[in-house]
């Protein structure tokens, strides 16, 4: 098949999933043209069936805003005639399923567009009364719509109402590039030493994360039983978790790592992952720690509950709980049986409920039934 993909090919969960199922795509022989603003991130290495087709954005002086949608739109038809493109597959409703629309509009075409919601598009923008009506028309015009989760695909209908069946397709993580490293080296060059525990967090720092909730549950952990704190990524909230930091007087135990690449070395180092957001579609650091065979802790929120298996692969707590959370954070620290048991769970959640051959097959298929509709 010829697949057009479109999505924020920047640092994000979506432009992940996007991309790392271009790649998995092209490596079962589809044909893969990405369709963004900018080369996704993660698309490294050569692959001779994966193109890149840039959309430029030109800032005229008249607009007061550069005109991406259409951009995009304009790019989708021309890559649509140009290519013969079987489908689009494109991640968020808005804008990128409205462009699409318009893309298959202005290209005369009839292509079929699968568009996957990933959660800020609807639990977000969906509040935003001057979107709604936008996402709902993007939804319904789609031929086949997937939720990253049972919860988001709930939330969807609540919040939009949309006339249209939505699949859940779960996320995966590549686990060729996700699994257990031999973290002992790096676990030194950071200064930690070898028989101290480590908690991790990795996010882009937006307040839907709660990274100080993080903090809050770190702290009272390493009152109890002296540890270490990754905090992996950056965003807006940083500045204020620095002066937690501080305020805590637990700046020495906590290291700012910014964002990283060799996310699954540090997963590797880590004893346990902490997500405490408020809101989370889906959750993809938690399978990629557990891909690495971490246990994770988080809230009972969105997708969450879909991933973490309370006292089995880690524990759900309430939202802003941090009491709970340590004392589930100290219980597995301070247990290597328990640790060692929901390590193997973590493990077998990543690689058989969510392992990317599976999940690759149902969006496979899905595009197959589009193309016998045709
Ligand atoms: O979480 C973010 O801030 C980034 C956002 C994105 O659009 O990349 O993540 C969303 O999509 C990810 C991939 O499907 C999910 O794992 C995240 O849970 C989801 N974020 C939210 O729902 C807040």
């Amino acid at each position: 098949m010829k697949i057009g993909i479109t999505c924020y090919p920047t640092v994000g969960g979506s432009g992940v999933v996007a991309t790392e199922l271009g790649k998995m795509l092209a490596e079962k022989g589809h044909e893969i043209h990405f369709i963004t603003s900018s080369t996704p991130f993660r698309l490294n290495g050569l692959y001779a069936n994966i193109f890149s087709h840039q959309v430029d954005v030109n800032s005229y002086s008249v607009f007061q805003y550069a005109p991406y949608d259409i951009a995009l739109a304009t790019k989708i038809a021309e890559v649509i005639k140009n290519e013969e493109l079987d489908l689009l597959h494109v991640h968020y409703a808005i804008p990128h399923a409205v462009c699409a629309i318009l893309g298959r509009d202005m290209a005369g075409s009839d292509i079929g567009i699968v568009t996957t919601l990933h959660g800020t598009d609807i639990t977000v923008l969906g509040t935003d009364s001057s979107l709604k009506d936008a996402i709902r028309y993007g939804i319904e015009k789609s031929d086949i719509v997937t939720a990253v989760s049972d919860s988001l695909k709930q939330q969807t209908y609540d919040m939009i109402a949309p006339d249209k069946q939505i699949e859940t397709v779960h996320n995966f993580v590549d686990e060729r590039e996700y699994h257990k490293h031999d973290s002992v080296k790096l676990k030194q060059e950071l200064g930690i030493p070898a028989h101290e525990k480590v908690l991790i967090h990795v996010s882009n720092f937006r307040k839907v994360k709660r990274v100080e909730d993080v903090v809050a549950t770190f702290a009272k952990v390493q009152k109890a039983i002296g540890a270490k704190l990754l905090l992996v990524g950056d965003g807006p909230e940083m500045s204020g978790i620095h002066q937690q930091v501080k305020d805590l007087q637990i700046e020495q135990e906590v290291l700012f790592l910014g964002k990283r690449d060799n996310l699954s070395e540090l997963y590797s180092m880590s004893d346990v992952k902490l997500l405490m957001s408020e809101k989370e579609a889906f959750g993809l650091v938690l399978l990629e720690a557990m891909a690495c065979g971490v246990p994770a802790i988080g809230t009972r929120i969105g997708g969450i509950p879909e991933i973490i298996e309370s006292g089995e692969n880690g524990f759900l707590v309430g939202l802003g709980d941090t009491d709970a959370a340590a004392d589930a954070a100290i219980r597995i620290l301070t247990d290597d049986a328990l640790h060692g048991q929901m390590s193997v769970k973590a493990l077998e959640t990543a690689n058989q409920r969510f392992g990317s051959e599976k999940i690759l097959a149902e969006y496979e298929a899905l595009y197959e039934g589009l193309l016998k509709k045709a």
